[in-house]
């Protein structure tokens, strides 16, 4: 109808959340010992909202967003050109956006989930819906060991195979010797045997040299599966991996948007696409570079930034719509927090992560922890208020 109204974007909130995990995670680039996530929540002109994450991991050292740049980007650049127009149009916005603001492509994912769980919501559907439909109401979920420690890890492990929580396990290598790294995978890979499937990501860390050394070594171990073992730009370097060993070679880092799907495709530097929301610039480019995993006939994984729930929930919505995830799913990022802050947590159990239900991404914020972890003024507000 011509006259009738439209929903507008009101206004754009960002904060950031330091929240601490559950022990140290040690990758090849950094330590994490807190995950510092960027919450947007979006107005708008009805009275309804929506809710997005943009997170990176180990601040610069992993991607070129940090936390804070993030938060900046939203705040100087997104959301003013956002404010005042149609709510309900996500091409619109997302065209804008990417007109407007070059790369910064998880700033772009936390606001563009947050418009779409403002449509999902007002239409009383779930992103899922929005995105065509669930074909799936639960996704295998893998594990990341990464204590920096073959015992702890050993026997984190066990520990998740006898509760049925995972029985797949990325390791996180790197940092050690390729030498002592092949050692670390095989000894875990013998203490679990054939009750769990291991894999490796290496974030970048080795030299061709390395990672053709580190390949056989893994290949032999009973690894089944590579992360991003050379650097994102070394895309001959992942092809001849790819081609020169049975193990399979996941492409991660290289691979930000569908315009680096479609290269990493052309030059057969992957066996399987780790998609991650984040790194895609958000819910719709990610479901484009699945797309081009599957004209292609690559494996499908999907990936995480270890966002909270709220950023997991946005990504099981999305996943959920996908046909077939050959190599399943990293989606456990809440469990390695000391607390989540949604409202209602996203459930684990029997090896699965469970497709959150509800409308838009089926999730909602806990006000008491937003309170406490945000950092501009979070803890004292708690500590005054709480114990
Ligand atoms: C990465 O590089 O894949 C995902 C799981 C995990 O433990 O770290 C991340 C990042
Ligand atoms: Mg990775």
């Amino acid at each position: 109808m011509w006259n009738s109204p439209v929903t507008k974007i009101d206004q754009i909130e960002t904060m950031i959340l330091d929240i601490p995990t559950i022990r140290g995670h040690v990758l090849s680039m950094a330590t994490m010992r807190t995950q510092t996530a960027v919450l947007v929540i979006v107005r708008f002109s009805d009275g309804s909202d929506g809710i997005g994450e943009g997170t990176t991991i180990g601040g610069l050292s992993y991607g070129p967003e940090s936390p804070e740049g993030i938060k900046s980007a939203i705040d100087t650049y997104i959301a003013p050109a956002l404010v005042g127009r149609d709510a309900d149009n996500l091409n619109g916005a997302i065209q804008l956006i990417d007109k407007l603001v070059k790369g910064n492509r998880i700033a772009k994912t936390a606001v563009e989930i947050a418009l779409w769980d403002g449509l999902g919501k007002r239409l009383g559907v779930s992103v899922a819906h929005l995105f065509g439909g669930a074909v799936h109401d639960k996704l295998p979920v893998a594990w990341t060991l990464a204590s920096g420690n073959s015992e702890t890890d050993i026997a984190e492990a066990q520990q998740m195979i006898d509760i049925r929580r995972h029985n797949i396990f990325k390791l996180k290598i790197g940092k050690r010797s390729v030498r002592d790294d092949v050692a670390h995978v095989a000894r875990i890979k013998q203490a679990v045997g054939d009750a769990a499937s291991v894999r490796v990501d290496v974030n970048t860390a080795w030299s061709l040299q390395e990672a053709r050394w580190g390949l056989k070594g893994l290949q032999d171990a009973g690894c089944e599966l590579v992360e991003q073992p050379v650097p994102a730009r070394y895309r001959r370097a992942m092809a001849e991996l790819t081609s020169g060993y049975e193990i399979a070679v996941m492409a991660d880092e290289a691979l930000n948007g569908p315009e680096d799907a479609l290269a990493v495709t052309k030059a057969r530097a992957a066996d399987v696409f780790a998609v991650k929301v984040a790194q895609s610039g958000g819910l719709k480019r990610a479901s484009e570079v699945v797309a081009i995993a599957e004209a292609a006939g690559l494996g499908l994984y999907g990936g995480t930034m270890l966002e909270t729930g709220l950023g997991t929930a946005a990504a099981l919505q999305l996943f959920a719509t996908v046909e077939t995830l050959d190599w399943g799913t990293e989606f456990f990022g809440p469990l390695l927090l000391t607390e989540d802050i949604l409202a209602e947590p996203i459930t684990y159990h029997d090896f699965c992560v469970q497709i959150p239900k509800g409308v838009g991404i089926g999730a909602a914020l806990d006000p008491d922890k937003i309170a406490f972890f945000r950092r501009d003024t979070g803890r004292t507000i708690t500590a005054v208020a709480g114990e």
